[in-house]
């Protein structure tokens, strides 16, 4: 290195050191895991590489025909308290892309046999790591959690991600397990528009099957959250009401009421003596309504039985069981519109050239009084 371009790299070093300035990226050190751990399990603590405060000890499982999908969420709000069980089973029942002239109607789970793809190089970025050959985990930096003035914290998250090789298109599947107790559920639709159908447009419906345990299988009760306005009147509420008064039943989601899921343990408080629950937060920029009656709503409340598990049939199971007192199952489903355009790809030589950009689509649960005071705060 000559002198000149000594002074010149330490500029540049300087430069970066700069708040503002672009960084080279930091990796988040992912917590050790127990000498004992089964090789399905992930244990990570919040900070990663910090003094422990929040945590998470889940398991994942992973099949042809399945993909990727949880068998187990456990949290705990500090170090010293034993992990609280938040899932028993979490996945993509099925992914469902009616196409518009009303074929094809490929049910992308269930009606196939794929495959996930092998992580790769590109996959692992520069602080990913392999949990298996078909699975990555990340321990990244999420931004802000919370914001005082010139107080604040930033977030982190371990995600768990894998892709589905649905012939020419791709699903990413991926699960952010985050240091304040939310879990985050997503579907990444990409890569080749169908061939032969390269222009025509189409629904990517993530069809979610959710069995929390929220501290335990037993007084789970799931509930529906409703915003309440008019236009006729300054005023406003919210009506927090049984999910189907207490039986098996379908929802809708209003955008106008902002309808969430609260799940709550009616037996469990916290140190306030609220129920800890957590919500069902939507993530979503429509509502599928197609011929299939499981559409039709967007959520559904089951009674769990093993052999329930095809989302297709989910108006089937709903046949007046009490969820109350049992454990519940919920259904979701969030959808991308896929209109074709030009930066999905071009022919070139009659011949489809490019892929689709990822569009995501899933929802949240977030704790509701699961903590009694504001999480990872002085
Ligand atoms: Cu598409």
């Amino acid at each position: 290195m000559t002198f000149k371009s000594y002074w010149f790299s330490l500029l540049l070093v300087l430069v970066a050191a700069l708040p503002g300035a672009a960084q080279t990226t930091t990796c988040l050190p992912a917590t050790t895991q127990p000498a004992d751990a089964p090789p399905d399990q992930v244990v990570q603590d919040f900070p990663a590489g910090g003094k422990a405060e929040t945590g998470w000890k889940i398991t994942y499982g992973r099949a042809v025909g399945k993909g990727l999908y949880i068998t187990g969420a456990y949290f705990r709000r500090t170090p010293s308290e034993p992990y609280t069980q938040v899932l028993y089973d979490a996945r993509l029942a099925d992914i469902f892309a009616p196409y518009d002239p009303g074929t094809p109607r490929y049910y992308d789970l269930t009606g196939f046999n794929f495959r996930l793809v092998p992580v790769s190089s590109v996959d692992l970025g520069s602080c990913g790591s392999k949990l298996d050959r078909y699975v990555v985990k990340e321990i990244r930096d999420r931004e802000m959690l919370w914001k005082d003035d010139k107080q604040g914290r930033r977030a982190q998250e371990m995600t768990i991600w894998g892709t589905l090789d649905a012939s020419n298109y791709n699903y990413i599947m991926r699960y952010g397990f985050q240091d304040d107790g939310t879990i985050t559920f997503r579907l990444g639709a990409t890569a080749y528009n169908l061939p032969g159908h390269e222009l025509v447009a189409h629904t990517h419906d993530g069809l979610w099957k959710i069995d929390m345990d929220l501290g335990g299988a037993k007084n789970n009760l799931v509930q529906v959250a409703r915003h309440l306005q008019s236009k006729d009147s300054f005023e406003a509420s919210y009506v927090i009401s049984p999910f189907g008064d207490g039986y098996e039943d379908y929802l809708d989601w209003l955008p106008e009421e902002y309808t969430e899921l609260h799940v709550i343990n009616t037996s469990i408080v916290n140190a306030n003596g609220n129920p800890i629950g957590y919500d069902l937060k939507p993530m979503r920029s429509g509502s599928p309504r197609h011929f299939e009656a499981f559409s039709h709503h967007d959520f559904w409340a089951t009674v769990y039985k093993e052999n329930e598990i095809i989302y297709d049939q989910v108006p089937t199971y709903v046949n007046g069981e009490s969820l109350s007192g049992n454990d519940s199952v919920i259904w979701y489903q969030s959808s991308v519109y896929h209109i074709p355009h030009d930066e999905d790809g071009r022919y070139v030589n009659n011949v489809w050239q490019g892929v689709a950009l990822v569009m995501w689509t899933g929802f949240d649960l977030r704790p509701r009084n699961f903590f009694s005071k504001t999480p990872l705060y002085p």
